[in-house]
């Protein structure tokens, strides 16, 4: 779709012609999962399937949004708030606009002059629930038109300290930090390895030559905030305070696997263990995978893309059987590198890394697959990897 269809659609709803349209991607992670809020290092990258919003300014002080998206499951609906409304919106079927409202609020809060009102049409791509982000591609959006419309004088990164601030204080989920930098910050073609403890982060061309990632979405939705996203957050916090009787952090993406082994002993829990071993292992599989992409040596990429799958579903346990059947049945599949699940996992998406002369068989063999097992089919996706919001 173009520009000129996106405000087509603007119009139909506001009846009256928009002013911009902006785009704001999705993201996905080549390892580093659960780490980011575990002060650990993630490698994500911005891609190209992501969110379109269409902005009108008004002369009253109301924001009315209309989702292309949410139309389709629910009455088609704008709807509207004042701009110095701090509450979230309860009802049911509005709490998506929080992902809006939420950077709207802090970025006031901030004491940026936000004093007129504005029309919202969003057309978003990345399916709810997918794993890829739609909910930081959202805050990632609004915080650059507010950005653009009103002049704010705001750093990407600052815009991305309060997507994290809507979505843990306005939305209710103690996510990291890793999908609004990812978004906020995407580059094209490139990876970001980005220090979650520091924000000390650096672009890495995604170069796989033959090779190309495949996107794999189980087409079930995973609720973030409803699933056990926040029970793991707070089992890593557990665990840290435990290895504290001894040992002296804030976080586990401070200890090195050999250290961790030592001090184990200290972690009088089965389950708590096996979090914290995925967090510390993870966190190094990372550090590895860059040196691995630096060299050019997509073999071990690739195997620690599977171990990191692996230790997601035995230790952290955040896969769930339709994760599995895709990552898997990947693994099998001829001129596959590695497969893993991405985002917080409990259904969503995985990624593969595939041939790019095989990626047609690939698609179909482990489609069939997942359709014969699970009884619905997966979809799977191609996607560039690009630069962050912008203004079309
Ligand atoms: C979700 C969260 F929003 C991220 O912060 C991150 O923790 C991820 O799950 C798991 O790596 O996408």
């Amino acid at each position: 779709m173009d520009k000129q269809q996106f405000l087509a659609e603007y119009q139909d709803v506001f009846k009256e012609p928009g002013k911009d349209v902006f785009f704001s991607p999705g993201r996905i992670n080549v390892i580093g999962e659960h780490t980011d809020y575990n002060g650990g290092h993630v490698f994500p990258c911005a891609i190209s399937i992501g969110t379109y919003g269409v902005y009108g300014p008004r002369e009253d002080t109301t924001v009315a949004i209309y989702s292309a998206n949410s139309a389709k499951e629910e009455d088609s609906k704008v709807i509207t708030f004042d701009i110095n409304d701090t509450e979230p919106q309860s009802a049911k079927d509005e709490k998506w606009v929080n992902y809006f409202k939420g950077m709207l609020v802090y970025l006031k809060q901030r004491g940026f002059k936000i004093d007129h009102g504005f029309n919202l049409y969003i057309h978003g791509f990345l399916p709810y629930g997918s794993g890829l982000s739609s909910s930081a591609s959202i805050e990632m959006l609004m915080g650059n038109i507010l950005k653009d419309e009103f002049n704010l004088d705001i750093d990407e990164i600052e815009l991305v300290k309060l997507g994290q601030k809507t979505e843990n204080d306005f939305v209710g989920l103690n996510s990291g930090i890793m999908d609004q930098f990812a978004v906020g910050m995407g580059k094209e073609n490139n990876a970001i390895y980005l220090d979650c403890n520091t924000l000390e982060y650096k672009y890495l061309p995604l170069e796989l030559g033959d090779y190309e990632i495949v996107i794999m979405s189980t087409n079930k939705n995973h609720s973030l905030a409803g699933s056990k996203y926040n029970e793991r957050v707070q089992e890593c916090e557990e665990a840290v305070k435990r290895l504290n009787k001894k040992l002296d952090i804030n976080k586990l993406g401070e200890l090195d696997s050999d250290t961790f082994d030592q001090y184990t002993y200290l972690i009088d829990d089965d389950t708590l263990i096996r979090r914290a071993r995925h967090a510390v292992s993870e966190n190094e599989r990372t550090k590895k995978a860059i040196d691995a992409m630096e060299k050019g040596d997509l073999e071990e990429l690739g195997r620690l893309i599977n171990a990191s799958h692996v230790s997601l579903k035995y230790d952290y346990e955040v896969t769930g059987k339709e994760l599995d059947t895709l990552a898997e049945n990947a693994w099998d599949q001829p001129g596959c590198l590695g497969a893993r699940m991405v985002g917080g996992g409990f259904a969503g998406s995985a990624i593969a890394i595939v041939k790019k002369s095989e990626a047609d068989n690939f698609k179909k063999n482990v489609g069939k697959i997942y359709r014969d097992k699970i009884g619905y089919d997966a979809s799977f996706y191609d996607a560039e990897v690009v630069d962050g919001p912008h203004k079309l």
